[in-house]
């Protein structure tokens, strides 16, 4: 690995599949007979505000009752160490590579712990329900919406993610599907600019056309073993 230098990294719900966290196709993309399209989306939420907040208050609680496993312990580990530049960037809303130590994290999608004004646009660190409407930290309006990015929203952080992708020798892509778009897309931006590109998934994902290669296996087994061999030079 001596001629990397910068690495992007992007990951899906795989990653904490391990950790107890549903991924969107175990769950069979359903939630209360709702495929998740159909409920995150903010067309969903003006139509049934209480269903898109219950969906969102549950999954919320959950992830703070869950631990971060070795694929993301291994990330932290390459983060802490690695010298050039690294971003990961998730696609999970869910704190578990912050909360096994990363900090090079970029939520293209959100995050559960954050809420959103949409009175005021402010953004607060939020860990509790939203279904009682409590009132926005900083103008007391009682209008805070879970910050995710929900289906036919922009994505949050494309221009840092797509500077970060300009400088990658390495792109690897860990526990997703990629059926979601512009994420999917980003291992084609990697191959345009030159960037080698890995998949590390349970299985073939749609892409897996799109990386130079794959490796298959469970996360908490095959990430740490990967970031050895990073590591190891
Ligand atoms: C946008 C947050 C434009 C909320 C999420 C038609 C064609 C192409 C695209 C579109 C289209 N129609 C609409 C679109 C765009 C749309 C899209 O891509 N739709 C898809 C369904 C076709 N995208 C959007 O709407 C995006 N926005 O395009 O905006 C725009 C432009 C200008 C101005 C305004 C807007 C926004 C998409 C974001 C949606 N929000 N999440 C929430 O979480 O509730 S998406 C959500 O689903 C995730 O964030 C993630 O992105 C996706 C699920 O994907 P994965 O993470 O990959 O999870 P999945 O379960 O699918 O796969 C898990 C993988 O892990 C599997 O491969 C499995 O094998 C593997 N695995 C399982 N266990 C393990 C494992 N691997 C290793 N170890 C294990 N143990």
């Amino acid at each position: 690995m001596n001629r990397v230098r910068n690495i992007v990294i992007l990951t899906g719900a795989g990653v904490s599949a391990e950790s107890g966290i549903d991924t969107f196709r175990s769950a069979g993309g359903l939630w209360e007979q709702h495929r998740v399209e159909d409920v995150a989306t903010p067309e969903a939420f003006a139509r049934d505000p209480d269903l898109v907040l219950r969906f969102y208050d549950m999954r919320r609680a959950a992830i703070q009752e869950k631990t971060p496993n070795a694929a993301h312990e291994a990330l932290a580990r390459l983060d802490a160490a690695w010298p050039g530049g690294l971003l990961i960037v998730t696609q999970n809303v869910d704190d578990l590579h912050e909360r096994a130590g990363a900090r090079r994290v970029l939520h293209m999608h959100g995050e559960h712990l954050n809420a959103w004004c949409v009175a005021c646009d402010a953004r607060a660190r939020w860990r509790d329900a939203l279904i009682d409407r409590p009132p926005c930290p900083a103008c007391g309006a009682r209008a805070l919406r879970p910050d995710v990015v929900w289906f036919g929203e922009m994505p949050y952080g494309m221009d840092a993610i797509h500077a970060a992708l300009r400088d990658a020798d390495l792109f690897v892509s860990i526990g997703t599907s990629g059926a979601v778009y512009p994420a999917a897309g980003l291992v084609r931006h990697a191959r345009d600019i030159g960037a080698r590109t890995l998949e590390l998934n349970l299985e073939p994902s749609q892409g897996s056309a799109w990386f130079h290669e794959s490796r298959l296996g469970a996360a908490s087994a095959i990430v740490p073993a990967w970031v050895d061999e990073v590591l190891a030079g």
